[in-house]
């Protein structure tokens, strides 16, 4: 029986994961590197570090770590101008009634997200206390595929793993929940993911009650 539903935050809840994209595309195109949409999926559920070693393998140089760094922090600087514009219209389609009934039925909500913007992000969709925990990219040491982000949520749920389903936009993510020993809901770009227990093109097209019926029992 499904107790929680932990859910990822860009590409899931809100549309943060198109400027992700934006603000990788302005530092790749200032860098001569190239970069295309088919490129960034790769970099969806993983760190900003991690993203940007997968961007930098199209890169005709090498860079020093402190040049790392420093093109981290100016895509971070892009995206958090992109996110001045967030609004709760930017939320996904199906998001608000899912949670509204999911919250009538008991379930309890969580974020499980590998970002470090998700406090301010969650303020801007007028939705920092829509969930009962967030864990996110400032609480964890192991980006996705590691389980820790939803380990963590569940813990603080107080809520076994195998009773909290996970609802991810990310191969990265859907790895990260099914090694986590949790159930796995795919939407969008991850719903080609082979091992992902339930699978929707986004959360507008899965009813609650196909949520919850999922057998947790096949999860180990
Ligand atoms: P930040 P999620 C992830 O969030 C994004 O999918 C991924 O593209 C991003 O690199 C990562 O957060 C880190 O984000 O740079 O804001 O710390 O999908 O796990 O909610
Ligand atoms: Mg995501």
């Amino acid at each position: 029986m499904i107790r929680a539903v932990i859910f990822d935050l860009d590409g899931v809840i809100v549309s943060t994961d198109e400027f992700h994209f934006r603000a990788w595309k302005r530092v790749a195109d200032e860098e001569g590197i190239p970069f295309t949409r088919q490129n960034n999926e790769r970099l969806r559920g993983v760190s900003r570090m991690e993203s940007l070693e997968i961007m930098l393998e199209r890169a005709a140089r090498k860079y020093s770590q402190a040049g790392k760094v420093a093109m981290a922090e100016r895509k971070n600087g892009y995206y958090r101008e992109l996110l001045k514009d967030l609004t709760p219209a930017d939320i996904l389609p199906g998001v608000l009634p899912v949670l509204d009934d999911l919250r009538k039925r008991g379930i309890k909500l969580a974020i499980g997200s590998s970002s470090k913007n998700a406090g301010p992000i969650l303020k801007a969709i007028g939705m920092e206390t829509a969930f009962d925990v967030v864990v996110d990219g400032t609480h964890i040491t192991q980006s996705k595929p590691d389980p820790e982000v939803f380990a963590k949520a569940g813990v603080s749920l107080g809520v076994p793993p195998g009773q909290c389903l996970v609802v991810e936009d990310a191969d990265a993510g859907v790895e990260a929940g099914l090694a986590a020993g949790m159930p796995v809901l795919a939407v969008g770009f991850a719903a080609a993911h082979p091992n992902a227990t339930l699978k929707a093109r986004s959360l507008a097209e899965i009813t609650v009650e196909e949520m919850l019926r999922v057998d947790t029992r096949e999860v180990s």
